[in-house]
């Protein structure tokens, strides 16, 4: 690197929190608050690492299946949603739930169990394996085809090419599942889309944002967990998008030095699932090393929040009652 870089950062805005996130991850501390040690989390309840420890380190346990929690518990589900079957095993086992799915997983939920009525075969777009994607198969598993990505389209099978609808993951490449929408759309010329984006607002608008910042970065950094499927897909836009060279960190302690050989401008985003203390590590990591320059690149703004789970709210509620009325 030579001393005359002007070296600066581009910060990319929206990032970080979403309504859902925040929704899910206030329900664990406020379920924790209200009903005391342990609560159980099926799964992550946010595919981020940081966020899980915190919440373990406070009393929540994190289990992979709704067998693994005692009969009487209260197990809380993740953001990204369970099948139906999930829900009927925590019946049978007597647990307290509450549901943290994201309400707009939910709204995929609901667009599969009406077309699957209406005997549509439907096509889902996600990556398989992902959490969100086998709670959505889940609803109508008879009438759900996993399609993962351009490369899978010519192996679809339908039993009639005019009832065909296609549905997604909320966390996807906008750009990449245009492309599996078009592909299918040669192969299947009469398919239906969705009634409204799958894809989440915040989704979107955090690939927006790093669009903008990519195309003046010789590196990107984004902060996020490996399994956490938009944040890896923030990589994947950014060097789409011309950003010389993109990196996925947990947190600052990942950065390798080496990447800022020769490197003026910075960008710098995070995924749905991020805390915004992790982003702040990495732009103190960046100061200290002379990218103490900091400039805000923010095409839209973000005000959705998400009302707290109904279960929560319910007990919540009644609390309160219980104290005023003293
Ligand atoms: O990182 P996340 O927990 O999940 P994915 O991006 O892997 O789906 O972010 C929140 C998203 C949801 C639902
Ligand atoms: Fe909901 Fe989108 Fe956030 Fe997932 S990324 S929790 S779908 S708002």
């Amino acid at each position: 690197m030579t001393a005359t870089t002007a070296r600066r950062v581009l910060l990319a805005a929206p990032r970080g929190y979403c309504a859902g996130v925040d929704r899910a991850v206030i329900a664990v501390e406020k379920a924790l608050e209200q009903y005391g040690a342990p609560i159980y989390v099926r799964k992550e309840i946010v595919h981020n690492k940081y966020v899980v420890e915190t919440l373990r380190k406070k009393g929540a346990i994190f289990v992979d299946e709704t067998e693994e929690v005692p009969e009487g518990s209260i197990v809380i589900f993740s953001a990204h949603g369970v099948a139906p079957v999930v829900h009927e095993e925590a019946e049978r086992r007597k647990l307290a739930t509450i549901d943290a799915t994201c309400p707009l997983v939910t709204k995929v939920h609901k667009e599969a169990v009406r077309f699957a009525k209406e005997d549509y075969d439907i096509l889902l777009i996600g990556h398989e394996g992902h959490e969100e994607v086998i709670g959505t198969s889940g609803e109508a598993p008879d009438h759900i085809t996993l399609v993962d990505g351009p490369g899978d389209v010519e192996n679809v099978e339908v039993r009639d090419p005019d009832k065909v609808v296609w549905l997604s993951q909320t966390t996807l490449s906008v750009d990449e599942t245009m492309e599996t929408v078009d592909a299918l759309k040669e192969r299947f010329p009469g398919l239906v889309s969705p009634p409204s984006d799958d894809i989440c607002y915040a989704t979107q608008n955090r690939q927006t944002a790093v669009k903008q910042v990519a195309a003046d970065s010789d590196l990107v950094i984004v902060v996020g967990s490996k399994n956490s499927s938009n944040s890896v897909r923030l990589v994947e836009v950014a060097l789409g998008a011309g950003a010389k060279a993109g990196h996925l960190v947990d947190n600052a302690s990942e950065i390798d030095e080496a990447w800022l050989e020769g490197v003026a401008t910075v960008g710098v985003t995070s995924g749905a699932s991020v805390p915004d203390v992790l982003v702040e590590g990495v732009l103190e990591w960046l100061a200290e090393r002379g990218y103490g320059d900091v400039e805000v690149v923010q095409p839209m703004e973000e005000k959705l929040t998400f009302s707290l789970p109904k279960e929560l709210r319910r007990d919540l509620r009644a609390e309160a009652e219980r104290k005023a009325a003293g």
